[in-house]
């Protein structure tokens, strides 16, 4: 993997025209203000083969020192998604019930969530992404940069490859999320990052009626 006397060579970019470009990123935004965050998952099998490429579109993500500190986990085993559900619920308990401050329940109430994940073993995949704090190959350690940020953007390409082939996702951050490190025996350089649960939506499946920010409340732009 390390790279030593890399060769620079000529980028093969692709420029599309003004018409294309206004279709292509009207058409993208609106396929992506239809994404939602999903809770309630169909236990219908997904085509994990689908799941392995958009895993490899998340690795393409750009990272610190070209360092890609990522790794994900790819669950289907049902005694291990209910180990996690179990472990999850467990945290989460804790966190319903004194851990999160009374602000931060009340911001949770219009979202209906609560500690109890069924999602955990009924999606039919978990995507676990692990960073990696530091680079660890055969006892040596090397440093990574920029982790929080690669994680993030490779997490963001993972999501949004998921929703153009039609499946769903859940950014589920259990607290704390140390159980996942010791349920698939990461290394010690990983740290859990996120929990997704991948699948189709429950047929029932509903959705908090959320309104996203205007322009004019994220964009400040300086001509
Ligand atoms: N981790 C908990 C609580 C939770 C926190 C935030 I911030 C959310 O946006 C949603 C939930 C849970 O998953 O229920």
């Amino acid at each position: 993997m390390e790279q030593t006397d890399i060769p620079h060579i000529p980028y093969a970019h692709v420029r599309l025209s003004a018409a294309d470009m206004e279709q292509q990123s009207k058409s993208d935004h609106t396929l992506m203000m239809q994404r939602r965050s999903i809770r309630q998952f169909s236990s219908e099998p997904i085509p994990i083969d689908i799941l392995r490429t958009i895993i490899a579109t998340a690795s393409s993500a750009p990272s610190g020192a070209h360092k890609q500190p990522w790794t994900f986990c790819l669950v289907t085993n049902p005694d291990i998604k209910r180990a996690i559900r179990l472990a999850a619920e467990k945290e989460e308990q804790l966190n319903y019930s004194g851990r999160m401050s009374d602000e931060w329940l009340k911001d949770l109430e219009p979202l209906g969530t609560n500690a109890f994940k069924p999602f955990l073993e009924e999606a039919p995949a978990l995507v676990v992404l692990f960073k990696q704090a530091y680079g660890l190959q055969e006892n040596q350690r090397s440093l990574h940069y920029y982790v929080n940020e690669s994680v993030g953007i490779a997490a963001g390409f993972f999501i949004s490859s998921l929703h153009r082939v039609g499946l769903c996702t859940l950014t589920h951050t259990p607290s704390p999320m140390n159980f996942l490190e010791k349920l698939l025996h990461r290394p010690p350089n990983e740290k859990a990052y996120l929990l997704m649960p991948v699948g189709y939506p429950a047929a029932d499946a509903t959705v908090p009626q959320l309104v996203r920010k205007e322009p004019a409340q994220f964009l400040v732009e300086y001509p």
